[in-house]
């Protein structure tokens, strides 16, 4: 088996920006930066990419993995609230130019799910990842092909309860800032959970009230897709508790019925690896087709 190759990653959500250079699973340098709410792509890409001039010449290849959909190397948001991407941005073509080498794109959770399935708890079987973070995505991997496109999208489910707004903005990181703002002016999801673990009745009743609506998705994905696991991600979904609380929220469930939650193993690199080992796969690809 060859040596992996140096590949640089990005992950870009809707809070922040992770620049990793990669070789298989290893995490040779990172570099962090919030996502920039002001501007647009063109102009944050300029910037993370000014970040780590020093990597030119490290790399031979660009896995982008972002939140919004990625069809043919156009990114385009599907909430506009998690993150405000012009529809069709021409992604992949932006940073060849920035990079100089090839370039992968796909959705964020769709490379998480990736690398929690071939290195991460998603132990090589068919499985469902499920971020909870700024908004609430997903990725779908059976029989061992990654699901593209819209497969996965589940925080833009629409329910009885609201069916104007995607599910997302009723229990993710941006809904939990919002309960916040009464009992803390300027509170961020991070600020909730550090309340809740001081003890404050008000953030404890939100992260319950996320996570209930959160089980209540997972009993859902099971009945549609019945994976092996559901393996949980996202900076809300690793948070102190909520796993936990998400799986108590399921303990009157059937044990027929009822998800078997993992979180995942490779944590806020899931992305970066993920899209790392499918922008290799790609070159490998290429260059066997040459
Ligand atoms: C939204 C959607 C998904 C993304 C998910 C998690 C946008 C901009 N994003 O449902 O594509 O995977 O949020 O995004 O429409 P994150 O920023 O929380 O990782």
């Amino acid at each position: 088996m060859s040596k992996p190759r140096t590949v640089l990653s990005i992950d870009v959500g809707g809070t922040k920006m992770l620049a990793a250079l990669v070789r298989g699973t290893e995490i040779v340098d990172t570099h962090r930066m919030p996502t920039p709410r002001e501007g647009d792509p063109a102009q944050w890409l300029t910037v993370l990419f000014g970040a780590i001039a020093s990597w030119r010449g490290a790399y031979g290849s660009v896995g982008a993995a972002v939140t919004g959909i990625v069809d043919n190397g156009q990114w385009s948001a599907l909430n506009r609230k998690t993150l405000d991407i012009p529809d069709g941005f021409a992604l992949t073509e932006t940073i060849e130019r920035l990079a100089g080498v090839p370039v992968l794109a796909a959705n964020d959770a769709h490379a998480a799910a990736w690398g929690e399935y071939a290195f991460g708890a998603g132990n090589r079987e068919d499985i469902v990842f499920l971020t909870i973070s700024t908004g609430i995505g997903g990725g779908v991997v059976l029989n061992g092909r990654l699901l593209e496109g819209l497969a996965g999208h589940f925080g833009q489910s629409r329910s009885a309860e609201w069916p104007d707004d995607a599910l997302e903005d009723h229990i993710s990181g941006h809904w939990i800032a919002r309960q916040a703002a009464p009992h803390q002016s300027g509170a961020t999801a991070r600020d909730v959970f550090s309340a809740a673990r001081d003890g404050h009745d008000w953030a404890r009743q939100i992260i319950a009230t996320s996570a209930e609506r959160t089980s209540l998705l997972c009993r859902n994905i099971q009945l549609s897709l019945d994976p092996r696991r559901i393996v949980i991600g996202g900076s809300i979904g690793l948070a102190e508790g909520y796993l936990a609380a998400v799986d108590r929220g399921l303990e009157a469930v059937p044990p027929r019925l009822r998800p078997s939650l993992h979180a995942a193993a490779l944590g806020e690199n899931a992305g970066v690896i993920g899209i790392a080992d499918l922008a290799e796969r790609q070159q490998n690809l290429r260059e066997n087709q040459r």
